[in-house]
């Protein structure tokens, strides 16, 4: 089953608003697999966003990263990464469709709340940044044959 890597960002957790959006993920029926708080260190943010380091806005978004706890996990599901990506909308808050997390909660395009994986070699690539494969939890879910019907998942 497809995974994907989905970080609450500094903001989100100083906003109290992990346990809504988060709600979001559980309500739609994606499948938790793995959470923990974290804070990242500047080593790992130059890690995550290595297609940005030497971008100009990346020592902003380093600060902006590392300023407070994360919230990590990881969602298994069918094209459970084109769903999340869908479900938090444009990158910026300010561009995001109204009923996306970001459209309804973020008003900037850095402070956007949430990360999710773009793509299967980027959830590839990040989930290792944060989990240890035992992290991982191969579990399912008493009521999946109510979310999905046989076949679909
Ligand atoms: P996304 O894939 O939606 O996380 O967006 P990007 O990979 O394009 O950008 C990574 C992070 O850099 C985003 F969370 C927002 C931030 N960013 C800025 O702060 N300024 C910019 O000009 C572009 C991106």
């Amino acid at each position: 089953m497809e995974q994907t890597y989905v970080m609450f960002k500094p903001d989100c957790v100083e906003r109290g608003l992990v346990g809504r959006i988060l709600s979001r993920f559980e309500e739609k029926g994606l499948r938790l697999v793995a959470m923990k708080m974290l804070r990242v260190t500047p080593a790992m943010a130059k890690v995550h966003y290595a297609e940005h380091v030497e971008k100009p806005f990346y020592k902003g978004l380093e600060e902006f990263i590392t300023a407070s706890p994360v919230v990590a996990t990881v969602f298994a599901g069918p094209e459970v990464i084109r769903v999340v990506r869908e479900m938090l909308g444009a990158t910026s808050g300010l561009k995001a469709a109204a009923g996306t997390i970001r459209g309804d909660y973020s008003a900037s395009r850095q402070m956007n709340l949430v990360h999710a994986s773009d793509s299967p070699e980027s959830a590839a690539r990040e989930i290792p940044i944060y989990f240890r494969p035992e992290e991982i939890l191969n579990w399912d879910p008493s009521l999946a044959c109510w979310y999905q019907a046989p076949g679909e998942a």
